[in-house]
């Protein structure tokens, strides 16, 4: 199984254009259409997810957050001392400080982020408040093989970082892939700490991805602009919208963009038709149940060695180890 955000070297900075067209294509191709989830994170569509996260009816950054400052001493504790802190797809790194300011000598930190502006700004903002950490920041795509830094000799091991529930944007079979890959990086004594959305009634999770203000709509429909401002095609956002349900069976919030009638777009030199109402996948958000989560684990060779939860048991944040 690939994964889906696959298009960068280490080195690179952004996806070519001529990649996005080719995905783009054949995403277009595909039945039903498909667009790949990263295609929502411009600059546009980093700064409506940042407004998305200050909407009331999100609640998984909010609860996040809260879990962080309640149990930051404990989460830290079970870490352990000088640890080297890898974070996965760090953007703003706005839940780091809660658990660094806790961790008993840290000795480096290595955000891990495709969007150089953003991990510019973290490692500058962190370096400064945390002087005796080592910055070590890595421009990349996670999901990809990273060359990670040689670890400080004082390190005791590496743990990774991955907040905010962004497993839930892979398939099972692709997570399972994912954790797998954070395994090997992480090494024999290492560990993961993970945040993970949970399973729970349908309507609190609907509201979630569909926020009565309209900004997850507009972040929807923004990877149509997106794309326009990357290849050139000629989407018009009047005639889609967004769309997001929860699938009970899958376990998952399921976000598509909607043709609201019949219409042809252009995309290259090719004219691609879609139907009134037809829907095209953009996002799955899966969502777990503890066991489901613990099972997903042990495919990939994991334990859950411990899980804190909001006192609403909305959301987990869980440290794995082989
Ligand atoms: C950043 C992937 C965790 O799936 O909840 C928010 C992205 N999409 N609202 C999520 C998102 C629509 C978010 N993740």
């Amino acid at each position: 199984s690939t994964l889906q955000a696959t298009w960068l070297r280490d080195d690179d900075r952004r996806p070519p254009d001529n990649f996005i067209l080719e995905v783009v294509q054949r995403g277009l191709a595909a039945t039903p259409k498909r667009l790949p989830s990263w295609l929502f994170y411009d600059e546009r569509g980093s700064e409506l997810f940042e407004a998305i996260c200050e909407q009331p009816e999100y609640y998984l950054t909010r609860c996040e957050i809260a879990l962080m400052r309640a149990h930051g001493a404990e989460i830290a504790a079970a870490l352990g001392p000088d640890v080297r802190l890898v974070e996965y797809g760090s953007g703003h790194a706005i839940k780091t400080d809660l658990l660094l300011e806790h961790l008993a000598s840290p000795v480096a930190y290595v955000p891990v982020e495709i969007s150089p502006e953003p991990l510019r700004q973290s490692v500058q903002r962190l370096g400064e408040r945390f002087p005796d950490v080592a910055m070590q920041p890595l421009c990349a795509d996670f999901t990809r093989a990273l060359r990670l830094p040689i670890a400080p000799r004082a390190t005791r091991r590496t743990v990774i970082y991955f907040p905010g529930s962004t497993i839930g944007n892979f398939e099972a079979a692709d997570a399972a892939v994912l954790l797998r890959k954070m395994r090997a990086e992480m090494g024999e004594s290492g560990g993961i700490l993970i945040g993970v959305d949970l399973k729970k009634d349908t309507a609190l999770l609907e509201a979630a991805y569909n926020d009565a203000a309209g900004v997850t709509a507009e972040f929807t429909l923004n990877m149509l602009a997106h794309v326009n401002r990357a290849i050139g095609s000629d989407f018009d956002l009047r005639r889609f919208r967004h769309r997001a349900r929860y699938n009970p069976m899958a376990g998952r919030i399921e976000t598509h963009i909607l043709s609201s009638e019949d219409q042809v777009v252009r995309v290259g030199r090719q004219q691609v038709r879609f139907r009134e109402n037809e829907a095209m996948q953009v996002e799955y958000s899966c969502k777990y149940s503890l066991e489901d989560f613990a099972a997903l684990a042990h495919r990939a060779g994991l334990a859950v060695r411990e899980v804190w939860l909001d006192p609403e048991r909305m959301f987990s944040v869980q440290y794995l180890v082989r």
